[in-house]
């Protein structure tokens, strides 16, 4: 299905997010959209292996099966009448920012827009979890989407499995919701999984089983890829928990800006499992005649996020005096001190890729 067949809500023509790839439709997040705290449906990111699979919430069964004690089916109109979570989310792709990457990783280029912050609804996978009475060998879940395609020459589901310690986690959900709306089609309607702070694609669209099995899965989205290759080939793990980052949203690249008049630089924030942004930094430098002149890094003013999992809204005053062409920079730095690279950390696939924040103006 490509964006243009997807029928979207009221208000949505307002947003469309910028094609990547068409088949399977791959999309980013606009710039403008990003200064929203809460990102719009319309506008948030795409990214699908396999294309969007037919369903309705009519037919849709999730399967509960393997290492359980008591194995059973539930459909649309009985998850929505169980307990429910709301929480505001930062999804981003695994990939996101691999174009800026030397040399480039293959895969999908994206710039540094797979990204967005929603509020999702749903059922915490646990309450289905303690009804089906996970077995006591079970080491985890693996959690199944209704597309599938081939890959490197066999044919797959798209699948992925958690350890028992993060499917069981009480913020792990089974989302119907996507800013108060039915999730729509492209986001894994009817149901899709949110697993907050790893990266999205832990997130399984399409979400119609979750097996519990006794031995780890290797399955083709974590053992092959989603996983760090370091540069001699070997494996350093899986893609898990989002790394610390910042983003640059206004003024936009390549944009102009007025010398004399206070800018806004602004943006967001975010780092994985939950860990609160502390600090942001901005640092402008100014190329002129004289060569490239560096800046102090200072500190930057911080919203206060929706939620844990939501990003950190960052402002920093400017007032540039001289025209010319400038760079301005960005590091976050989040409680356990994580901060980001000067330099994007190179691995083969390109997972990961968070160095700081960069937007080239001109002032005039
Ligand atoms: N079933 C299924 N789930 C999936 C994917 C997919 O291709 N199929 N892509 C994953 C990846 S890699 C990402 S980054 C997120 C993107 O979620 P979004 O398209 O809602 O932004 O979905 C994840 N869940
Ligand atoms: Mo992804």
């Amino acid at each position: 299905m490509t964006a243009s067949a997807i029928p979207r809500g009221p208000g949505a023509t307002t947003w469309a997010p910028e094609t990547v790839t068409d088949e399977p439709y791959n999309a980013q997040t606009p710039w403008a959209a990003l200064a929203e705290p809460v990102t719009p449906v319309g506008a948030f990111f795409v990214r699908d292996h396999f294309g969007v699979p037919r369903t309705t919430r009519e037919r849709w069964r999730l399967r509960l099966g393997g290492a359980l004690e008591a194995p059973f089916d539930v459909g649309y109109g009985e998850l929505l009448a169980m307990a429910r979570r709301e929480l505001d989310v930062v999804l981003e792709c695994a990939g996101n920012g691999r174009s800026l990457m030397t040399p480039r990783p293959p895969g999908l280029q994206w710039e540094q827009r797979a990204v967005g912050c929603a509020h999702f609804a749903g059922v915490p996978f646990r309450s289905l979890a303690e009804r089906a009475r996970i077995g006591p060998d079970a080491v985890e879940v693996v959690f199944a989407g209704a597309d599938s395609g081939t890959v490197h020459g066999r044919r797959l589901a798209f699948e992925r499995s958690l350890p028992l310690s993060v499917a069981l986690h009480p913020d792990t959900l089974l989302v119907t919701h996507m800013n108060g709306e039915p999730l729509a089609p492209e986001h894994g309607a009817p149901v899709r999984l949110v697993v907050p702070g790893r990266y999205a694609v832990a997130d399984v669209k399409w979400l119609v089983g979750a097996r519990a099995v006794t031995e780890p899965f290797v399955g083709v989205f974590q053992a092959e890829e989603y996983v760090y290759v370091a540069s001699r080939g070997t494996t350093d793990g899986p893609v898990t928990t989002v790394r610390v980052k910042s983003l640059i949203t206004t003024p936009e690249p390549d944009s102009a800006v007025r010398r004399g008049t206070e800018t806004a630089v602004r943006g967001r924030a975010w780092s994985g499992a939950g860990v609160p942004v502390r600090r942001v930094e901005v640092c402008v430098e100014c190329e002129d005649e004289e060569g490239v002149e560096d800046g102090d890094w200072r500190d930057a003013v911080l919203e206060t996020p929706t939620g844990p999992y939501a990003w950190t809204g960052w402002s920093y005053p400017w007032t540039p005096l001289r025209p010319g062409q400038y760079r301005l920079l960005a590091r976050a730095t989040d409680e356990h001190g994580d901060t980001q690279p000067p330099r994007a950390p190179w691995n083969a696939h390109g997972y990961g890729c968070n160095p700081v924040a960069s937007v080239e103006v001109v002032v005039v």
